[in-house]
């Protein structure tokens, strides 16, 4: 069973080092892209301490920030490592300096940490995906 995007999951008391979260689903056949973001509101144009962003459509996956409205410094993985028609797990592992994400059982990224984890209050997954499971350990 699939859940419907956007898909938000509230973080009432934030986010603190040890936090994991896990994501599962499948890439379609024909997606473009999709994002998993760590918003620090659930309020139209929140800033985002994380946007988790693979494409499809250019092979690659984009990492960023967003303050005020702005896009920070984007970070790239290096390589893809999800495919369309094929099911994925990512875990966002929040570490002391960053978050962790982990694709399938293979380290992927470190995104250091630009704001404070306490200011997080939602993970919102969207764009194309079928969504199986967001759980928050
Ligand atoms: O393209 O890059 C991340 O740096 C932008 C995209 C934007 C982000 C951003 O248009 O797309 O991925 O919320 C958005 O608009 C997302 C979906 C320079």
């Amino acid at each position: 069973m699939s859940s419907t995007v956007p898909h938000k999951t509230s973080l009432p008391d934030g986010l603190r080092t040890g936090t994991v979260m896990r994501i599962r689903g499948i890439v379609p056949d024909k997606a473009s892209r999709f994002h998993v973001n760590l918003l620090c509101s659930e309020d139209q144009g929140a800033d985002a301490a994380l946007h988790f962003n693979p494409r499809l459509d250019t092979s690659e996956v984009v990492f960023n920030s967003m303050e005020q409205g702005k896009w920070g410094a984007e970070e790239r993985g290096a390589g893809v490592p999800f495919q369309r028609g094929q099911p994925f797990e990512v875990l966002l592992i929040t570490a002391e300096d960053g978050f962790k994400a982990v694709v399938g059982d293979t380290p992927y990224h470190n995104f250091r940490h630009r704001m404070p984890l306490t200011r997080v209050r939602a993970l919102e997954v969207s764009g194309d995906v079928l969504l199986d499971s967001v759980r928050i350990f």
